[in-house]
């Protein structure tokens, strides 16, 4: 008795709270799964982590790739999960389609980042060849909408690059005075800054350039103790390298490769952050044993350890992964 009172007051507030779509999605459609290891999905093929912290919990952003046997990278839709153990995982229900952004004519889910400002929550997407978009949402679960109708960076702005899948793979990093910046590239690195309303470029877009810089794809920002860490993926088949600097917009110097090609795929696409005092190195692999591949990728998790001068132990790739959180 005391149970189904709880349980109606819980829906009555989530009603009031956020209306229909978040009480249809907290009583019907919530996957709970434990991880046992890496990779730590395994219901479904995952790829191009981006994961954010938000007061204990985890939320893993992902792309969604279709089943073993695929000659590309096929993906329409992203996913969402949290944690607040490491080891007990909620999916949501389908945040995002590639269908949500009219615009988006290629068709091509890509990797995409998700930032909070302002009690919003903003998913960049990249789509390829039609360039990137945004999406807004009040809750990290969604349900996200199209914020722009339109992208908010194309081929066009990439002004280096001369292939189709220059625009993609966009990273946000806000810095501690407030002001939101967005990476992105492939070949090229590029970067500029975002307006208070996330939903527009300011200024001038610039390229990202240093010796030694050797740029595939997948920028990720990060930064510790006062240094600013900027992550990426070199060469094909991929490793990630990273690099260091005072400033965000650099001068950023080489530090060398961070992690080594991972198992069964050509691309590893990285993201790091810190959660309960310990910093994560979340990737992909192709090491589901059902059929993974470059092209069935699967979401894995290590531990990313610095040295006392804030250089980055190169990672450890384990089918361990990370242990649960008390
Ligand atoms: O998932 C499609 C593309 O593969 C991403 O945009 C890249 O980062 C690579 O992981």
């Amino acid at each position: 008795m005391k149970q189904a009172i709880i349980s109606r007051l819980t829906t009555l507030i989530l009603l009031l709270l956020f209306g229909s779509s978040l009480l249809a999605q907290s009583q019907d459609s919530l996957f709970r799964f434990r991880s046992e290891g890496n990779p730590i999905i395994t219901h479904k093929f995952t790829a191009d982590p981006a994961a954010i912290v938000e007061e204990g919990t985890m939320w893993l952003y992902t792309g969604h790739d279709f089943e073993g046997g695929q000659k590309g990278y096929k993906m329409k839709d992203w996913c969402v999960f949290s944690t607040t153990d490491m080891l007990n995982w909620t999916e949501h229900p389908t945040p995002l389609k590639i269908e949500d952004f009219t615009w988006a004519k290629s068709g091509d889910a890509y990797a995409g980042h998700v930032a909070e400002r302002n009690g919003k929550y903003y998913w960049y997407i990249s789509t390829n060849w039609t360039g990137i978009g945004v999406a807004v949402s009040d809750h990290p679960a969604g349900p996200f909408t199209d914020a722009l109708g339109k992208p908010l960076l194309t081929n066009e702005d990439c002004f280096a690059s001369d292939h189709s899948w220059a625009c993609i793979d966009p990273a946000i990093f806000t810095n501690d005075d407030g002001q939101s910046w967005i990476f992105w590239g492939n070949g090229e690195c590029y970067y500029a800054k975002l307006k208070d309303n996330m939903i527009e470029i300011e200024g001038e877009i610039k390229q990202v350039d240093f010796d030694g810089f050797v740029f595939e794809e997948a920028p990720w920002i990060h930064k510790k103790d006062g240094k600013y860490y900027l992550t990426y993926a070199s060469g094909f088949p991929e490793k990630i390298a990273y690099a260091m600097a005072d400033q965000i917009e650099g001068p950023y110097e080489y530090k060398g490769i961070l992690n080594e090609i991972a198992g069964n795929s050509n691309t590893n696409h990285q993201s790091i952050v810190e959660f309960k005092d310990q910093w994560y190195f979340i990737y992909h692999n192709g090491g589901m044993q059902r059929d993974g591949s470059s092209y069935s990728r699967s979401v894995c998790i290590d531990k990313l350890e610095y040295r006392p001068d804030g250089t980055i132990k190169g990672i450890v790739m384990t089918s361990a992964g990370v242990s649960v959180i008390d």
